[in-house]
């Protein structure tokens, strides 16, 4: 160990190898990766990205209401804050231009090949083989993969749903062309897509209905807007701009907030179970909505929903909140279990992600031809949700049981990074020229991580994205703090390192 606490790469202090490295993605991570790779004086390297953009999941989603339920100042690069953020929650397109001007203030963008989808990565002879659906193939020493969690789209299976004379998409492959205003939308799911839309739309449609199978629970947050002596005094003063990356207390909350749902009756959790219960009764004012809109689970059972007008929204007089289960889709509209049709023109599908992908469809295959697939066949696993055994070189940011919840995935990439480059560096360092975690080490952390897991609050009877095939929550069951401490440095005895 370095006096860092991190790896001491090259003990021998010889020159750097030249590695060659390729990035899956150019989203939040991928950006991240060209900053830190170019930063480590690591200049062969690619960023391969299916779309013509720089942003992931805020290029791909452009919906009405779209805001990150971060802090603006918080979900910012650690090295990169940014005064101009218009408001205390940031919508999406705002996001996306702090992304764009990342890349372009670093220079990443340079190193970026757009429309370019990752098909196929083979580990062979000690390199990986790259191929994409362009038919370019490429070879690398190291791959990242930053593909993201929630931008492969969940379509519901509901019968009839092809028939629709309207409009429908999914939300996240909004249709711009088409016409809200005075018109009647119907609106499938209430997760923090499905809230946002609403709360964006009602007034604005004629007729609004949101279709809700599960009700969830809605924690108050205010989204002030910054006033331009505001962001002038960000802008003119480092250290007051500093601050306000941990603004609210932003790292102190996420600490309560880890510890909260992995504590199921700790009094931080008592305390969300208050507030959202709280709301709830002092927002609706209709007893029968009321009841219609609480929740049986328990509060951030399923990823909680910040949102300062949703329940507004409901009560407009042109909302309608539809618990029937619906039956079928028809030609005019909706059709619910009672035998109810609502007729639309516009059908949203706010229905979320298929979340176990990660960088599938691609096919990848690691060492002695074993594949991804295969190996993933129960579900996704990833020792400390970063490497996976027979798969050397190869390191996932926001891979399978990283920390999920209210908080910043750039923080949790940052962490990774650090932990993922010193790895990156012991190859390039000449200590050796593979890196490959152990099976034992995977199994045991593993063991322990689903043992964990099946206590939180995510475990406590809800269904949600962060469940797998099995129920068993696929994230981070430990404290934020935990989590730090574990992407400080790796540790060496849980590696094979082969020449
Ligand atoms: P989510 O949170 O996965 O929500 C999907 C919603 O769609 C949820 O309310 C589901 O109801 C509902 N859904 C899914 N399939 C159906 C069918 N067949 N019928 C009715 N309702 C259905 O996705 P979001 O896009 O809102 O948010 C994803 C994440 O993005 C979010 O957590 C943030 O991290 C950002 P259910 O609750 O399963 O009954």
């Amino acid at each position: 160990m370095g006096e860092s606490g991190k790896l001491n790469a090259s003990r021998s202090g010889n020159a750097k190898r030249d590695i060659r490295v390729v990035v899956i993605g150019a989203g939040m991570a991928g950006i991240l990766s060209g900053v830190k790779l170019l930063e480590a004086g690591i200049k062969n390297f690619t960023i391969y990205e299916k779309a013509s953009k720089v942003g992931g999941t805020w290029r791909e989603n452009t919906y009405p209401g779209l805001n990150c339920d971060v802090p603006a100042h918080s979900y910012t690069y650690s090295f990169e804050p940014y005064p101009e953020w218009s408001q205390f929650l940031a919508c999406g397109a705002e996001i996306r231009e702090y992304f764009e001007f990342v890349a372009k203030k670093y220079r990443v963008d340079e190193m970026i090949r757009f429309n370019e989808e990752l098909v196929h990565c083979e580990y062979k002879d000690g390199r990986w083989n790259l191929e994409m659906k362009s038919g370019l193939r490429d070879q690398a020493d190291i791959v990242i993969a930053a593909t993201g969690v929630l931008h492969h789209p969940s379509y519901p299976a509901i019968k009839g749903i092809d028939s629709f004379r309207g409009t429908h998409f999914h939300s996240a492959r909004w249709d711009h062309s088409v016409p809200l205003d005075g018109k009647r939308i119907g609106i499938i799911g209430n997760g923090s897509t499905g809230v946002q839309i609403v709360s964006a739309l009602a007034g604005r449609a004629g007729k609004l209905h949101h279709f809700q199978r599960t009700p969830q629970w809605i924690f108050p947050v205010e989204n002030s807007v910054f006033s331009e002596e505001q962001k002038a005094a960000f802008r003119s003063d480092p250290e007051l701009l500093h601050r306000m990356q941990n603004e609210e207390n932003y790292l102190a909350n996420v600490e309560r907030f880890t510890n909260a749902v992995t504590d199921t009756n700790s009094p931080e959790m008592l305390a969300i179970q208050a507030i959202v219960e709280k709301n709830l009764e002092d927002s609706v004012a209709d007893p029968v909505l009321r009841e219609k809109l609480r929740p049986t689970y328990r509060a951030a059972c399923k990823r909680l929903i910040y949102s300062p007008d949703y329940y507004k929204a409901i009560q407009h007089p042109r909302s309608e909140l539809v618990t029937e289960r619906i039956e079928c889709v028809e030609p005019e509209g909706v059709r619910t279990a009672d035998g109810k049709l609502r007729e639309l023109d516009v059908l949203v599908l706010a229905t979320g992600f298929k979340a176990d992908q990660f960088m599938r469809p691609a096919k990848v295959i690691g060492r002695d031809g074993v594949s991804l697939n295969d190996v993933w066949a129960q579900r996704p696993v990833a020792y400390l949700a970063v490497t996976i055994p027979q798969f050397p070189n190869f390191y996932m940011l926001n891979g399978p049981s990283g920390p999920v919840g209210n908080f910043s995935l750039i923080d949790i990439a940052e962490h990774q990074w650090n932990y993922v480059s010193q790895l990156i560096e012991l190859v390039r360092g000449g200590e050796c020229a593979e890196v490959e975690v152990k099976q034992e080490a995977m199994a045991a952390y593993e063991k322990l991580r689903v043992e964990t897991a099946k206590k939180t609050v995510f475990a406590s009877g809800c269904k949600s994205w962060y469940l797998d095939a099995n129920g068993v929550p696929n994230t981070w069951p430990w404290s934020q703090k935990r989590f730090y401490e574990a992407m400080q440095a790796p540790k060496l005895k849980d590696f094979v390192l082969r020449a």
